[in-house]
């Protein structure tokens, strides 16, 4: 091979590799161009609240950015991370099997889920691509845990759109019955007493 045909060759070489390179998936590098204004919640230490099932209202998260401490998700395709994290927490109040998905977000999503505070978190689950390439998945809460839900921009660029966490499956909000005494158990309550009223006068002549 002449040097003519080296020349092409490492060409042809380079090129396919700046190919592979820019093949669509993201560079995970923070984007650090013009973004829109970032909702509350795109911090962990203020993250938005959920206290009822089903779907969580839309946010405009193109102002998201990373913070400092922000973790990296275990389940991003191919290891690229996340960008525009965005921040919901719930606790429940009955334990159950919930499905969270984020399947109407505009943009392509990666999503954990963890106990614990921001900096000192356990991942509990996580998932890149569900619904198409938004976020889904099912898991098991306990009564009385906080759970920490993290939404990230898998892709890179200005980032973010359209989100909304939708919670389905058991209603882990529903209000516990209070322990009311029923008419039942007054009725009940009225015979005890009488009767214990009745076996003291009959205690009381007999002496
Ligand atoms: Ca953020
Ligand atoms: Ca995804």
């Amino acid at each position: 091979m002449n040097n003519k045909l080296y020349g092409i060759f490492a060409i042809l070489v380079i090129g396919l590799c700046a190919f592979a390179q820019n093949d669509g998936t993201k560079e995970d590098t923070p984007y650090t161009g013009p973004r829109g204004v970032a909702a509350l919640n795109d911090a962990c230490a203020t993250p938005e609240v959920i206290t009822a099932m089903g779907p969580t209202a839309v946010i405009d998260t193109t102002g998201h950015t990373d913070e400092i401490g922000d973790p990296d998700p275990a389940c991003s395709c191919c290891g690229l991370g996340w960008n525009g994290t965005t921040w919901y927490t719930f606790t429940p109040t009955l334990d159950g099997l919930i499905s969270i998905d984020v399947c109407a977000a505009t943009y392509d999503t990666t999503m954990e889920v963890y106990t614990g505070t921001c900096g000192a978190f356990t991942p509990v689950a996580c998932n890149d691509d569900d619904c198409g390439l938004q976020s889904g998945l099912t898991m098991p809460v306990l009564a009385g845990t906080t759970y920490t839900i993290c939404v990230g921009d898998w892709a890179s660029g200005p980032g973010g759109g359209d989100l909304s966490v939708n919670l389905s499956g058991d209603d882990v909000f529903a209000a516990v019955a209070a322990d009311v005494p029923t008419m039942s158990s007054y009725a009940l309550y009225g015979f005890i007493a009488l009767f214990a009223v009745a076996g003291l006068i009959f205690l009381r002549r007999k002496s």
